[in-house]
């Protein structure tokens, strides 16, 4: 089948790969004529383990090249950014626009495939009337359905073949052939629902992750006020059968949950909203945690500035936002995935007051406790993800500081 990608980005790109590897014909496009340039060279700017040579066995296999301009194909896949703007109102002007330039090509017995994460009634009410200005009708002439992704940048190759996956058609038509279609490479199980019910239900995903963080979040940050600790509270909660605290820390990032729950609430003063400003506000708690305890002009070394663990992606990243916050002092940053913070954790260390881990990386597991006091100048260092040994710390002399956790007052 002649497959078109548009979007070639975290995730048209592997799906683009995906199908070519699988004996599709694919012809991936994107407004971005440097990226077009680099993918029918092979050279991909993508950085996740196992992914980058999936990538160029799709390119060598023949089956894979890019374009500025769409083409007529059988099927049509969008992935292109649905971000928000200024006021949290989502922009759904990519959509528009790849919905208009499908609709010059469409042809009858086409397919068309939305996986952008978007507002519930995106598909029916917006893609469909802008795709139909071709004179063809959705569900007569061609197939439509909503598709959406929903996989874990970090673990993208193996979530998209892996995980479940759920497609809404406008009829059992198009539902039946995008299950046909995903069946060449999803190994997991494969369910139906209609557009909007689709549309939902991606959202609630992230918006129950959300909220569930900002939960821990909030947890946290009572757990300091009266001395105790959220990470030993976690512990012993989570042991309760129908209880599963998630994570605190310091914010949440990336291009996903801080933007999806704006597609549902869009203003509203509700639980979602609440969640969203509570997860938002933990960059000001660590940023009044670092200003307690650095002097004026101090030098901050921060370690991470991705926004998750073991990812080179700073979309959204507490860390950039922290930054900004971050006025008055010296800032220092290091991140092994990032490559303009790539360099040595000693260099970046070296005569710092405050040390502020950001981001669990699995890299930082090696880092020793007394070699970098030995480089600072003061002696404070602040984990925001628990994720260093406390009495390692404390042991080489440093004034250890915890998110959500205080000495108990016994
Ligand atoms: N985080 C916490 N505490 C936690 C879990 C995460 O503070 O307990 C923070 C992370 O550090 C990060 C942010 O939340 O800053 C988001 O990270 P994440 O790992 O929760 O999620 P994403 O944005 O990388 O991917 C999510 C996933 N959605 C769900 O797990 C419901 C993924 O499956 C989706 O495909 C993706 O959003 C997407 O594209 O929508």
């Amino acid at each position: 089948m002649r497959i078109s990608v548009i979007g070639l980005g975290y995730i048209g790109l592997p799906t683009a790969a995906m199908f070519a590897n699988r004996g599709h014909h694919v012809i991936g496009t994107d407004v971005d004529d440097k990226k077009v340039e680099n993918v029918n060279k092979g050279v991909f700017a993508i950085e996740e383990p196992g992914l980058l040579a999936f990538l160029r066995d799709a390119f060598n296999t023949g089956n894979l090249r890019a374009s500025v301009e769409i083409e007529p194909c059988d099927v049509f896949i969008i992935c292109v950014p649905t971000p928000i703007d200024d006021g949290n109102k989502p922009d759904l002007s990519y959509v528009e626009s790849a919905g208009k330039n499908i609709a010059s090509v469409l042809q009858k017995g086409n397919l068309v495939i939305l996986e952008s994460t978007v507002p519930p009634g995106t598909t029916i009410n917006l893609l469909k009337p802008i795709l139909e200005i071709s004179g063809l009708t959705a569900g007569k002439d061609f197939d439509l359905c909503h598709c959406p992704e929903r996989v874990m940048p970090g673990q993208i190759l193996k979530e998209l073949t892996e995980n479940r996956r759920l497609i809404g058609g406008i009829d059992t038509k198009s539902s039946k052939r995008a299950k046909e279609l995903y069946s060449t490479f999803v190994e997991g199980e494969i369910y139906i629902a209609d557009p909007t019910t689709a549309e939902f239900t991606k959202l609630a995903e992230n918006t129950f992750r959300d909220v569930n963080i900002a939960l821990a979040n909030e947890l946290a940050l009572l757990c300091e006020k009266h001395n105790t600790d959220i990470w030993k509270v976690r512990e012993m909660a989570n042991n309760h059968p129908r209880v599963d605290i998630h994570k605190p820390g310091p914010g949440v990032g990336g291009h996903c949950l801080p933007v999806d729950p704006w597609f549902l609430v869009n203003g509203d003063s509700g639980l979602i909203t609440k969640c969203r400003e509570i997860n938002d506000g933990m960059v000001e708690h660590v940023e009044a945690t670092i200003t307690a305890n650095t002097g004026q002009n101090g030098v901050v070394a921060i370690l991470g500035t991705a926004y998750k663990a073991n990812t080179e992606d700073k979309r959204n990243s507490p860390t950039m936002k922290l930054l900004g916050l971050l006025d008055d002092f010296d800032i220092r940053l290091h991140d092994p995935y990032v490559k303009e913070h790539r360099k040595s954790i000693d260099e970046v260390v070296e005569k710092a007051d405050t040390l502020v881990l950001m981001v669990d990386h699995r890299d930082y597991i090696d880092i020793v406790p007394a070699d970098i006091l030995k480089l600072m100048k003061g002696d404070v260092v602040i984990d925001t993800r628990n994720f260093f040994d406390p009495s390692e710390w404390k042991n080489a002399g440093a004034k250890y500081i915890l998110l959500g956790a205080r000495e108990p007052q016994i």
